[in-house]
């Protein structure tokens, strides 16, 4: 979001959108109603009982979707969702599909530490095992001012903090994405970049509800461009929050810092909250372009999830409304 001379959004929407995201609008919104509806994602398609560590983007067994998360929007196209992709690890453009999928998925383990009651290092298998995996419909607004809505499966972040047993003196969790020691991916050479991706969240932030541990979407695994094999989701913050292939979690008494708070907290903040009425210091935040359609809508405060998070920032609105 830094270096790159010739920035995406400074580009007039055509230059800026790959091919593949122009799909049909009629196919779009046939799409959408089928979901309204409640038809199965995948349909026929998807296989009965495949096993939980199948291949990334391969029919998997549908949990059932969460009610309580619905959306005012259609369901972005799969094809744009898993084709238009911010992950700094694979390089700076939205082309990183097939960098990214050469990531090897498994073996995966996940690294516990911190202020936990017992430091711990686990296959990813064996944490989906232990996690209550469902299905939730959530918005999706980068700040560079794009947005998509999508079906995830994953489980609370809340379940995974549990899981932890971190010491009742933990104030912030920390989230990282591999670095080169596990992977080398070819981003990583960048040395401008504070690498590992790290991000954080107040303890009160990661065990609201909403916080969210993505393992699919559309009713497959994750691929390796939207974060496999474990990926944070945060629905009424910006995107950069939604830290990808996580390898570690870690709880601390210091507020993180994150990735891009350490290149610019100006600009990406640790709060990062969405919110239309503070306008990054080169582009508007008032509106947003749905990927897909390309329609501009307007964005809402917190994404519209204001009713389960603004009280999270009750006395802290200066600050954690701003960046
Ligand atoms: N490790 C890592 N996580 C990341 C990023 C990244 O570059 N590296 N980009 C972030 C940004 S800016 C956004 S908008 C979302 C994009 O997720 P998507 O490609 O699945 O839509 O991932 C976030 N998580
Ligand atoms: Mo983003």
């Amino acid at each position: 979001m830094l270096i790159r001379t010739k920035r995406d959004w400074e580009l007039p929407e055509s230059a800026a959108t790959p091919e593949s995201v122009y799909i049909n609008r009629r196919a779009l919104m046939a799409g959408a109603g089928a979901i309204a509806g409640g038809l199965a994602l995948g349909g026929a398609a998807r296989a009965a009982d495949a096993p939980v560590g199948a291949p990334a983007g391969a029919p998997v067994a549908a949990p059932a979707r969460n009610p309580a998360y619905t959306l005012d929007r259609p369901v972005t196209p799969e094809a744009a969702a898993t084709s238009y992709n911010n992950f700094y690890e694979f390089g700076t453009s939205k082309d990183v599909v097939t960098a990214a999928q050469k990531m090897p998925l498994r073996p995966w383990t996940l690294r516990i530490d911190g202020m936990v009651e017992k430091p711990l290092t686990l296959g990813v298998d064996d944490l989906l095992k232990a996690m209550p995996v469902e299905e939730r419909l959530y918005r999706h607004r980068c700040v560079e001012a794009w947005a998509m809505a999508v079906p995830w499966m994953g489980f609370p972040l809340a379940k995974l903090v549990a899981f932890a047993k971190p010491l009742s003196s933990a104030t912030y969790v920390e989230l990282q994405t591999f670095g080169r020691d596990t992977y080398a991916a070819p981003g990583l050479r960048q040395p401008f970049y504070p690498w590992p991706y790290v991000e954080g969240l107040t303890m009160a932030e990661a065990t609201n509800d909403l916080a969210f541990i993505s393992t699919g979407l559309y009713g497959k695994p994750l691929q390796g461009q939207n974060g496999a094999p474990l990926r944070l989701t945060l629905p009424w913050k910006y995107g950069f929050k939604s830290v990808k292939s996580i390898v570690r979690i870690s709880f601390t008494d210091k507020k993180p810092k994150t990735f891009w708070a350490l290149l610019n907290a100006d600009e990406y903040g640790f709060w990062a909250n969405v919110n239309p009425a503070v306008p990054h210091p080169r582009w508007s935040q008032a509106h947003e372009r749905l990927l897909g359609s390309n329609e501009s809508v307007p964005t809402q405060i917190f994404n519209g999830y204001g009713a389960q998070v603004a009280g999270l920032y009750k006395g802290l609105e200066k600050e954690a409304l701003f960046m």
